[in-house]
């Protein structure tokens, strides 16, 4: 039995705790028990990170905190949410169906108008609305709001594709441009459609303020296993943010149609350790110096693309 004093001090620090916190916490541990469980019954390959599996349903691999809320959310709040609604519907149905056929039910009723069932129609679903609003709205707010950040990067979109630079101010000072390696020349190891000539890297565990803006169209930038997705808006500069807790490199796509190649301007983030992100820093800095833009490249590997049947 735990001594009276020790007992109190953890209701005191659980009460500290805000409800929500709690709640949330509760919710994590019994997710993360649940995807253990799932996982040990998956081949080891099924877990490769930030990377869309063939036949997957679902989320990818969450990586930071707002991506395993947002699981969180659509497995236990939506899911039993729009089932339930579902089968209550499909059970109405078929109810109609049997019950008020006209064999079973020759003469009608002339009913035409129930206050009750009206007001009960139209409130219920509202209250349900505003159930799934409320932490609907709180996952964006936490999307949105960036606290405050180790680092900062700034992702330019381009038809087609990223530019990301590392400002001065953080040990930065240079820019490149990420293209993505065409089909005809992926290597072993590289993935098709998604893995890029010039990966972003940030460290794990470290807060990064995104920048998005875009030079030309609309584009979109996202990363599903960060729960990052924002407009990337010539003339605007859009913020969000990641803390990816795990090493590993990370895949997104653009999320807007911008064009011919749209499908061809992937993203991906590499996070690694403190001391690698230094190492990569100061090499980064030497390499991307003197980069003039990298623009002929893409234009080569657009056309060594072209050729492609
Ligand atoms: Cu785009």
């Amino acid at each position: 039995m735990r001594a009276p004093h020790r007992l109190l001090a953890g209701r005191r620090a659980k009460a500290q705790l805000q409800p929500a916190t709690r709640r949330s916490n509760f919710l994590v541990l019994i997710c993360r028990a649940l995807f253990a469980g799932c996982a040990a019954l998956l081949p080891a390959s099924a877990f490769a990170d930030g990377i869309p599996l063939s036949g997957q349903i679902g989320f990818q691999e969450a990586a930071t905190p707002v991506q395993l809320e947002i699981e969180l959310f659509h497995n236990w709040v939506l899911l039993p949410v729009i089932t339930a609604i579902c089968l209550f519907v499909l059970g109405l149905l078929v109810y109609v169906v049997l019950r008020f056929n006209e064999k079973a039910n020759p003469v009608p009723r002339r009913t035409t108008h129930h206050p009750v069932l009206e007001i009960g129609w139209t409130v219920v679903p509202v209250m349900i609305l505003i159930a799934i609003a409320i932490p609907s709205f709180r996952l964006l707010t936490e999307q949105l709001i960036v606290p405050e950040a180790d680092l900062t990067l700034k992702v330019t979109g381009k038809q087609w594709y990223w530019t990301y630079n590392y400002p001065a101010d953080q040990g930065g000072g240079f820019e490149f441009d990420s293209v993505m390696i065409p089909p005809s020349e992926l290597k072993p190891g590289d993935i098709r459609m998604l893995s890029v000539d010039n990966e972003a890297v940030v460290p794990v565990g470290k807060v990064v303020r995104l920048q998005v803006t875009a030079a030309d169209v609309l584009h979109g930038f996202a990363i599903p296993s960060f729960g990052v997705r924002i407009d990337a808006v010539p003339g605007r500069l859009n913020e969000s943010w990641f803390k990816a807790e795990r090493e590993g490199i990370y895949y997104g796509q653009c999320a807007k149609l911008c064009g011919k190649d749209h499908s061809g301007m992937p993203i991906a983030i590499r996070v690694v350790s403190e001391e690698v992100y230094r190492t990569w820093l100061a090499e980064a800095k030497k390499k991307f110096a003197s980069a003039d833009g990298s623009q002929p490249r893409y234009a080569a590997n657009a056309a060594r693309t072209a050729q492609l049947p």
